[in-house]
């Protein structure tokens, strides 16, 4: 599945990481490639250029955190966009104090019937109490192929062949489960097409009598951007809660499910992957944007601008420039320093480094120091990293033989680091923020 789109997406990365200088054109370029790749999995024009808008706005005016190359950076805005338009995971979180209500809708043939046995399944895997009502009188055979789907996984179903009131189907149907307690009632309703007022209306009318807690919208992954304008006429009749794309297993190009997220507002909850009752795959936004970009390398960058944007944020910023350097804000120095290869030139700009007169020392040295100078810190506990100033003679003591140094060498770390937090709270942080800009620039 999908793969047109993982296609297009991959080789426009790839593209663009193996440029060699980033400079608008090339952003441009790229937010081309990403266009086109859209269109081609079908995702409606306007989301196309309303993500594409967005993403090369970001591209040229975000400054990536120190240390992550630009176009990773790039990379990392394509990625949040995307899970942005997919919204957050849903989660199917119900009280089990009531009969909580699911109505599905959808057009003909979308999957609800399939998909409402693959949900109860589910929910009753996860001890729920589940019941069907077949609000369907539209299909012929519509309660009975509901029937079988549940008699296979052991949950009952309420139906009425004779009645042609689906509202009362639905009325009724409410009324047995919730003298059963039980905690969920799932009702089928018949497939319709956006344009038949008369089914629409229907299915108002069972919404207003049976008031879902939840009303999962079911879209045929195979329909691409249709999915656009079905999602949107439903979602003014019936305010859709959840999505679930179906048929996700065959050559559907994934586009609709950009697009129904994108009409309704409502989040995707599952994937249908398959005809049987167990292919049902809980959706993950995440997951599915890192399958579309190629999940192995995009996690690695993720990871990687997660740790550097920890080292630039904010917040420890703010609080060194207060005067409070924590061991632990050290560490992160110590550590950036690491990262980003050990330069001179960064060393020297780091306070309290910059007192090590480097011109004549060996950074190698430097470097085998840090890492010394890590397990001193690890040794400690934390509140001797929030609160240096704790430590006497004894703990000292303790942190040298928990690290493997002598005590000489804690004392040193002592030292090193009180001139830190002076140079800190003398350059009120500016020294810290040059840091993370140079370290920037190195990388770019
Ligand atoms: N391959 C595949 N087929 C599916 C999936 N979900 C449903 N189907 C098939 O799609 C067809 C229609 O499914 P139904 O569940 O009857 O659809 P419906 O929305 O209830 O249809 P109506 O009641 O007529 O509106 C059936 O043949 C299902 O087996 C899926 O995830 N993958
Ligand atoms: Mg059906």
């Amino acid at each position: 599945m999908l793969d047109g789109l993982k296609d297009g997406f991959q080789g426009a990365i790839k593209r663009l990481l193996g440029s060699s200088s980033i400079d608008e054109r090339e952003i441009k370029e790229f937010v081309k490639d990403i266009q086109r790749t859209l269109l081609s999995g079908d995702v409606k024009a306007q989301i196309v250029f309303e993500a594409s808008q967005r993403i090369e706005k970001r591209a040229l005016e975000e400054k990536p955190p120190p240390g992550l190359p630009r176009k990773e950076h790039i990379v990392k805005i394509l990625y949040e966009e995307f899970a942005r338009i997919l919204g957050e995971e849903g989660k199917l979180d119900f009280p089990t104090n009531r009969t909580n209500v699911v109505l599905m809708v959808g057009i003909q043939g979308s999957g609800k019937t399939t998909t409402i046995g693959k949900l109860a399944r589910l929910l009753s895997k996860r001890n729920y109490t589940v019941g069907v009502i077949a609000a369907d009188t539209f299909r012929p055979g519509a309660v009975t192929q509901l029937r079988t789907i549940c008699e296979s996984i052991q949950v009952p179903v309420y139906g009425d062949e004779k009645e042609k009131d689906a509202t009362k189907i639905a009325r009724i149907g409410l009324e047995y489960f919730k003298a059963q307690s039980a905690n969920i009632a799932i009702i089928d309703t018949a497939g319709r097409h956006k344009e038949e007022t008369g089914l629409i209306d229907e299915m108002k009318q069972i919404s207003k009598i049976a008031s879902p807690d939840l009303v999962f919208l079911v879209i045929d992954g195979t329909i691409g951007q249709a999915a656009f304008g079905q999602a949107s006429a439903f979602h003014k009749a019936v305010p859709v809660g959840g999505i679930i794309i179906t048929k996700l297993d065959g050559a559907a190009k994934g586009g609709g499910a950009l697009a129904a997220t994108a009409a309704t507002g409502a989040r995707i909850f599952f994937i249908g992957t398959g005809e049987r009752v167990d292919d049902l795959e809980q959706f993950s936004p995440t997951r599915f944007v890192g399958r579309l970009l190629g999940m192995g390398d995009l996690q690695s960058l993720l990871d990687r601008a997660k740790e550097l944007e920890l080292v630039a944020d904010e917040k420890q910023v703010k609080r060194m420039m207060s005067g409070k350097l924590t061991m632990n804000d050290f560490l992160v120095q110590i550590e950036s320093v690491k990262r980003m290869g050990s330069l001179r030139k960064i060393v020297e700009s780091l306070p309290g480094f910059s007192q090590m007169n480097l011109p004549n020392q060996n950074l190698e040295e430097v470097e085998a120091k840090m890492k010394y100078w890590r397990a001193m810190i690890q040794a400690m506990t934390k509140d001797e990293r929030s609160d240096p100033e704790l430590l006497n003679s004894q703990r000292i003591r303790r942190i040298a033989r928990g690290s493997g140094v002598l005590e000489r060498d804690v004392k040193d770390l002592l030292t090193r680091y009180k001139q830190a937090k002076n140079v800190m709270k003398a350059s009120k942080g500016r020294q810290f923020r040059a840091l993370m800009r140079q370290m920037g620039n190195q990388q770019q």
